[in-house]
């Protein structure tokens, strides 16, 4: 079954008129003219109290007596049968009963979901049933009043523009051409930043887009989220949806797949930057998690607000569109986002678009919020522990892949050795991934796993003595940082985010 929606009581207004939430609405923000009638007619709640005419949900008999919330998750429970025929009974179980999330899940939970290759219709609905465009019919249902209903829709149709663009001087990401190694652990490895010349050499650059894979490797299956589909199938969805989270291709396995190779050498396909220096993840070897991926969607896809996993940093290329990324350091409590005790659950609303709806106005005006759009031929750079949303402005391909740069060593540690149960990506025979990491380091270099560890040790001494000082326990009554040697900075990017 899909999750809950986020919905929040601000979502309706005091005058009653329901639209996009918050103080979006319809009908007076121009903001979103992007957003066409919705093609069944169906209206937001609020507008049934400012209309004289009839309200549908009363013609359907018992099932009006549950909220539309649980009503939608109610169908979900139905077969596809079922449901159709559900929806020929009256106008207002028709309009819950065409809800292509309800199709989604239909789809997902049916043989459908195995299949590799088969034709899609432009909605789940008209494919699970194999519904060509003159065989779907269209009904009024101009007196149907939902937000459940029209939410989505709304979501699906909201003008990116109106968020990614206008971005505010302070909180551009910087852009530079390139960066040496030096400078990266210098001073830009807690930042964000995106480097415009520097991966204009990779053959990928020149020979791929979304055509030349298509020709390529239209049976080559890929993984889109929950599905296996072949890159001809997912290319058919990707030009013809309106899903309000559209499907993301995000394959770890495509260097394989499409029998490429990677790294510096004679015909190799990309590599990684020079300027994130050694990455000592790599001495892992066959024990390191998925660390590269490819990623396609179209416009409207991206991934919701998280950090990436075990405290790596990362770096995201741009091969074909553009990216727009918001960003958070790791301490701070972004709006809309909700992290619990432990940090190991993160709840936040569930697609892109709610979120820019919602929260992105707020979470605009922080001191620390870095926003930046990315460009084909550039790379982004996602410093550990940092948090992002990211939204693909068009339809595009990506390469990312996960790194440790010796600047966050002691973060990596950290994040393996204390909070365990957070941990991921590793194979389940690997039952200690910190000693197994340390003992890596210790064969390769052991002044450096010394160092992380002593680096570590440092920053935990300094988080409990300013956790001291912010309880008023003053076991210890000199200045912490001046005792311990070192000033332990509240500026952003320090890479921690706890108070032990
Ligand atoms: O391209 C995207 O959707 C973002 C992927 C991501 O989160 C990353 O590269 O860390
Ligand atoms: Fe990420």
């Amino acid at each position: 079954m899909s999750p809950h929606r986020v919905w929040s009581s601000s979502q309706r207004g005091s005058d009653g008129l329901v639209t996009a939430g918050g103080s979006h609405s319809l009908t007076d923000d121009s903001s979103e003219s992007s957003i066409p009638p919705h093609p069944l007619g169906i209206k937001p709640l609020g507008n049934k109290y400012l209309s004289d005419g009839k309200d549908a949900r009363e013609s359907s008999g018992h099932l009006q007596e549950l909220p539309d919330e649980l009503l939608s998750q109610v169908l979900e429970f139905l077969d596809s049968r079922s449901l159709r025929l559900l929806g020929y009974t009256c106008k207002f179980l028709f309009a819950f009963c065409l809800s292509d999330d309800v199709w989604k899940t239909i789809f997902l939970d049916s043989e459908f979901a195995k299949k590799s290759s088969f034709t899609w219709q432009g909605s789940w609905r008209a494919t699970v049933l194999g519904l060509t465009p003159e065989k779907r019919i269209r009904i009024d249902c101009n007196n149907v009043y939902s937000d459940v209903l029209h939410r989505p829709f709304v979501c699906s149709y909201i003008s990116l523009k109106n968020y990614t663009a206008n971005i505010p001087l302070v909180n551009e990401i910087d852009r530079f051409e390139n960066l040496t190694y030096s400078d990266f652990t210098e001073s830009w490895s807690n930042k964000p930043f995106i480097l415009t010349k520097c991966i204009q050499d990779w053959p990928v650059c020149r020979s791929w887009n979304l055509e030349s894979l298509h020709k390529l490797y239209s049976d080559v299956s890929f993984r889109a989220e929950a599905v296996d589909w072949s890159f001809s199938t997912y290319y058919q969805y990707m030009m013809d949806n309106h899903d309000e989270s559209p499907l993301y291709l995000f394959d770890k396995k495509f260097a394989e797949k499409m029998k490429i190779e990677v790294g510096k050498g004679e015909g190799t396909a990309y590599w990684k930057p020079d300027c994130f220096g050694p990455d000592l993840f790599e001495l892992l070897g066959p024990e390191r998690p998925a660390h590269r991926w490819l990623i396609i969607g179209p416009e409207r896809s991206g991934s919701t607000f998280h950090k990436d996993p075990n405290a790596t940093s990362a770096w995201n290329a741009v091969i074909q569109g553009s990216k727009y990324w918001i960003m958070f350091p790791p301490s701070v409590s972004v709006p809309g986002v909700y992290v619990s005790e432990d940090s190991s659950e993160v709840t936040s609303p569930l697609s892109i678009a709610e979120w820019l709806l919602e929260f992105h106005a707020d979470a605009r005006q922080l001191r620390e919020c870095r926003e930046g759009v990315c460009r084909a031929g550039e790379i982004l750079h996602v410093p550990s522990g940092w948090w992002h949303l990211v939204v693909n402005l068009e339809a595009g391909i990506a390469l990312t892949q996960n790194f440790v740069p010796r600047s966050h060593l002691s973060d990596v540690l950290s994040f393996l050795r204390d909070r365990p149960e957070q941990v991921s990506g590793f194979k389940r025979d690997i039952t200690d991934p910190y000693n197994l990491f340390v003992e890596r380091l210790k064969a390769e270099d052991p002044e450096l796993v010394e160092n992380g560890l002593k680096e570590l040790a440092e920053k935990q001494m300094a988080k409990k003595r300013r956790w001291d000082i912010v309880v008023g326990n003053h076991a210890d009554e000199e200045q912490p940082a001046k005792k311990s040697g070192f000033s332990f900075g509240f500026g952003f990017g320090e890479g921690e985010d706890e108070i032990p």
